[in-house]
C-alpha cells in the first residue's frame, strides 16, 4: 500500500500487519475452545481467502476511527477483523457463478474455482458467522460488544450488503439504466450503492466509534463520514474498472461495461465521476473538524480510498 506521508504509510503498513496476524489467528485450529472441531478442508477454503491479501480498508477504518476517538487498538482489533470476515464472505459469494462469476480475486483464483461451488458457499457462511462470534467474545464490555453485533448485523443483512446486491442483481435484469432518465437511473445508481458497499464502509467507521464509546454528536458525525466515503469509495471503483490495471487490480477489468452495468462514469463520464468523488471526500473531512489534528489518518485514508490504482 503507497499512502503519501511517510509516518501514515508506517503506521497503516503496521496496523495491517496487525490485522492480519490476529485475522490468521482467529481462523488457526487453537483460536477458540471449539475451533479445533472445524473441518480442515472448511478451515483451508476460509484462510484461502480472509489471508489472501486485500488492503483490508475497512478494518483500518475501524481501528483509525477508535484511535481518532481515542480508542485503544487491541479493543477495537475484533471489530476490525470481524469486518474482514464479512467483507471476505461477500467477494466469496459475489465471485459465484449464481452472482459475478468470476475466476480471479485478489490476485488469485477464487475460491469455488479452488474449493469447488459447495465449499466456497459454506466457507463464506462460516467466515460470516465467525465474524459475530469474534465481536461478541472479545470486544470489551458486553453492552459494547452487542452494539457493534447489531451495528454490523445491520449494515450487511437483510436491510444493508445483501440488499444492495438484490437491487443491484434486479437492476441488471430489468436493463433499467436504458428504460431510465439519467436523473433517476443515477438515483437508482445510488440506492443500489449506498446499501451494497456504502453500508459495511460506513459500519467499518461507526464499530470504530462506539468500541472507542464516541458520543453521540461524534458518532452522527462519523457516520455521515463513513456515508461520504462509501459512496466515493464506489465510484472510485467504477472508474477503476474503466481505467485501471487488471494487473494491480488483481482481477479483470472493463467488466462492468462488457456487462452493460451501470456504473458512475457511464452515466457521468469520467472527469464527472471523479469530482463526485473528490467532492464527497471534502465533504467527509469536514465532518471530522471536531476532531482536530486526531482525524488527520483517517482522513488521509479516506482520499487514499478514492484515488487508489488498485
Ligand atoms: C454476496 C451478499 C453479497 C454481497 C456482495 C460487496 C459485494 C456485495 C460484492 C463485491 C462486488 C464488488 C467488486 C463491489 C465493488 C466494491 C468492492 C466491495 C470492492 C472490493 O473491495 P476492496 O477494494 O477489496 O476493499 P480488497 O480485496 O482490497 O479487500
Amino acid at each position: 500500500m503507497s499512502i503519501p506521508g511517510n509516518t501514515l504509510e508506517t503506521d497503516l503498513v503496521s496496523l495491517r500487519d496487525r490485522v492480519n496476524q490476529q485475522l490468521a489467528e482467529y481462523v488457526s485450529p487453537g483460536a477458540f475452545t471449539s475451533a479445533a472441531d472445524c473441518p480442515s478442508r472448511l478451515r483451508e477454503s476460509m484462510a484461502y481467502s480472509l489471508l489472501a491479501g486485500g488492503k483490508r480498508l475497512r478494518p483500518l477504518l475501524v481501528l483509525l476511527t477508535s484511535e481518532a476517538c481515542g480508542g485503544r487498538v487491541e479493543a477495537a482489533l475484533p471489530a476490525a477483523c470481524a469486518i474482514e470476515m464479512v467483507h471476505t464472505y461477500s467477494l466469496i459469494h459475489d465471485d459465484l457463478p449464481a452472482m459475478d462469476d468470476d475466476d480471479l480475486r485478489r490476485g488469485r483464483p477464487t475460491n469455488h474455482k479452488v474449493y469447488g461451488e459447495a465449499m466456497a458457499i459454506l466457507a463464506g457462511d462460516a467466515l460470516l458467522t465467525l465474524a459475530f462470534e469474534v465481536v461478541a467474545q472479545f470486544t470489551p464490555r458486553p453492552d459494547v460488544a452487542a452494539a457493534c453485533c447489531v451495528d454490523l448485523a445491520s449494515a450487511s443483512g437483510w436491510c444493508g450488503m445483501v440488499a444492495g446486491q438484490v437491487a443491484d442483481l434486479e437492476a441488471e435484469a430489468a436493463g433499467v439504466s436504458e428504460k431510465n432518465s439519467p436523473d433517476k437511473a443515477l438515483s437508482q445508481l445510488e440506492a443500489i450503492h449506498r446499501r451494497k458497499t456504502g453500508r459495511l464502509l460506513t459500519s467499518a467507521v461507526t464499530l470504530g466509534a462506539r468500541v472507542a464509546l464516541a458520543t453521540p454528536e461524534l458518532m452522527k458525525r462519523l457516520e455521515q463520514f463513513g456515508k461520504c466515503v462509501g459512496l466515493a469509495f464506489q465510484i472510485a471503483d467504477d472508474l477503476l474498472d474503466v481505467t485501471g490495471d487488471a494487473a494491480k487490480l488483481g482481477k479483470k477489468v472493463g467488466k462492468d461495461a462488457s456487462l452493460g452495468k451501470m456504473t458512475y462514469p457511464g452515466l457521468l463520464g469520467v472527469e464527472a465521476s471523479r469530482q463526485k468523488a473528490d467532492a464527497l471526500i471534502d465533504e467527509a473531512c469536514q465532518m471530522l473538524q471536531p476532531l482536530g489534528e486526531q482525524g488527520d489518518k483517517l482522513a488521509a485514508l479516506a482520499k487514499f480510498m478514492t484515488r487508489r490504482d488498485h
